[in-house]
């Protein structure tokens, strides 16, 4: 047997569902009836139950703050430096340009989310001695996502993006308020490559609007394929014009965390314009938008964690050695077992 054949990932309950379901309108009447708490814990159950038997790996007085601040806010911000060495950060950035030369070369041709975002890798191997590896599947990540989302979390993949302004200027798909269609509990993390200033889309997110938060029920409907729908503007009006607008980069890093933070007080539109190596951690069932480019570009390399209850094809692979060496928490992480 091959070293490096590659392990079978483990479905999800509702992708599988909607490959059986013929129509748009039974996929949307199927999703409603499951996009509420009680499909959600029952799909999730087996993950639920097996947290409290598993040996997590302990979080860093960092990562304890982001589970913290994810709970109380649905989105918590660190730097690079504070979980790892800036030897993989540049590893990270060397491999970004060589995925993005290679891009270069042959760009598909752009529709739809691609008019502004260069998806330029979004398969990678999880395979031993590869350095990327070690951050792309972090296991103080997966942590922060079972101790966020109160069960073990499922892995969905990694996206590194170059985002550019669109020819017309005007916002588009993910460049407007939102909640992801995939889960109703999310973990992305976002790791910014290149500084994000107000011309360079920062990622934007609407405190509080995560599913335990005061603005957790806004806007959480399913469309007519059956998935969560984008909202409308009259339906988004009255929530999101309401909110204070606060920018990350006038607030004290030391000032980003629980009761010290501005937003504290009550639900806050954060902008997150900051230098590179920030980590942005968000729920993103939670309202958010980004990637409006006006100038330049932005580089930012994206990590996933649902629940079992994702409709999103996970987009990853592992090597049978590199599961092998994976304890059981990380092995069912990445749907191993
Ligand atoms: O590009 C951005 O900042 C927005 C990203 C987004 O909407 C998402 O990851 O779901």
């Amino acid at each position: 047997m091959m070293t490096n054949e590659l392990m079978n990932i483990r479905s999800f309950p509702q992708i599988n569902m909607r490959t059986i379901l013929r129509t748009d309108g039974m996929k949307r009447l199927c999703a409603s009836l499951l996009n509420n708490r009680h499909a959600f814990n029952y799909i999730n159950r087996d993950y639920i139950n097996a947290l409290p038997k598993m040996t997590i790996p302990s979080l860093s007085s960092a990562g304890e703050r982001v589970v913290s601040d994810l709970k109380n806010f649905g989105v918590a911000f660190a730097d690079w430096t504070e979980f790892f060495d800036m030897s993989l950060y540049k590893i990270l950035r060397q491999e970004f340009d060589l995925h993005l030369e290679k891009f270069n070369t042959s760009p598909p041709a752009a529709k739809g989310k691609a008019i502004f975002i260069d998806t330029i890798y979004k398969s990678h191997t999880f395979d031993i001695g590869d350095a990327l590896s070690s951050y792309l599947g972090t296991p103080e990540f997966a942590a922060i996502a079972a101790r966020y989302m109160g069960m073990v979390p499922r892995f969905i993949g990694n996206s590194f993006w170059h985002t550019r302004p669109t020819p017309d200027g005007e916002r588009v798909y993910s460049q407007l308020w939102h909640r992801d269609y995939n889960d109703r509990r999310l973990l992305k993390v976002y790791v910014y490559l290149s500084d994000v200033g107000e011309k360079q889309g920062f990622f934007e997110y609407a405190t509080d609007s995560h599913w335990s938060g005061s603005l957790g029920h806004v806007c959480d409907h399913i469309g007519k394929d059956g998935y969560r729908e984008y909202p409308s503007h009259s339906s988004l009006e009255p929530v999101i014009d309401k909110l204070p607008i606060i920018s990350l980069s006038t607030v004290d890093k030391s000032a980003r965390s629980g009761s010290q933070a501005p937003w504290y007080k009550g639900p806050t539109r954060i902008q997150c314009t900051s230098p590179k190596t920030t980590l942005i951690f968000a729920d993103t069932f939670g309202l958010h938008r980004g990637g409006h480019v006006i100038e330049g570009h932005r580089d930012m390399v994206m990590t996933t964690y649902s629940t079992n209850f994702n409709v999103h094809k996970p987009h990853f692979s592992v090597t049978k050695r590199y599961s092998e060496q994976l304890d059981p928490f990380m092995k069912m992480v990445f749907g191993l077992r």
